[in-house]
């Protein structure tokens, strides 16, 4: 008896919870992505993004690179070249980019990319160069557009 009354005192406090993670939105930080660069040098890291993306809004990315062949340490310094466009499933060529030019400042270690703009329903590739010290590197990394 006392152990059905724990168990179903537990099963309401998880529809409790359940319920209460329905009002507050997903607790999860946004989803990460991550991708090397064909050379393998860098790792480069999506830290946040909007979820979802927004249709026809200018919204701003994090992201921060490491080097692959030691995960722990951070290119603070380097240069990144950040495009975003669609490929329709033709490949690696863009059948078009963004109708805006992002911005990337250098910020707390990381790299912050404002004025990204997505037009577009569908799969976005985020075309991130790294340049540092001579060496060079380019990751792309899948952006979903939009939310409904
Ligand atoms: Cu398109």
């Amino acid at each position: 008896m006392m152990r059905k009354s724990i168990a179903g005192l537990a099963a309401l406090l998880l529809v409790t919870m359940a319920a209460l993670a329905r009002e507050l939105g997903p607790a999860a930080p946004p989803a990460i992505a991550q991708a090397l660069t064909t050379n393998h040098l860098y790792r480069v890291v999506l830290v946040t993004a909007p979820q979802p993306v927004p249709m026809g809004k200018h919204f701003e990315l994090q992201l921060a690179i490491y080097e692959a062949r030691s995960p722990g340490k951070r290119i603070t310094d380097g240069q990144l070249d950040v495009t975003a466009g669609m490929t329709h499933g033709m490949g690696h060529e863009f059948m078009h980019g963004m109708q805006s030019t992002p911005v990337v400042e250098a910020l707390e270690g990381g790299y912050t990319v404002r004025g990204m703009m997505f037009h577009m329903q569908g799969p976005w590739t985020l075309r991130v160069r790294v340049r540092e010290g001579g060496h060079s590197g380019t990751a792309d990394l899948t952006l979903e557009c939009c939310g409904g």
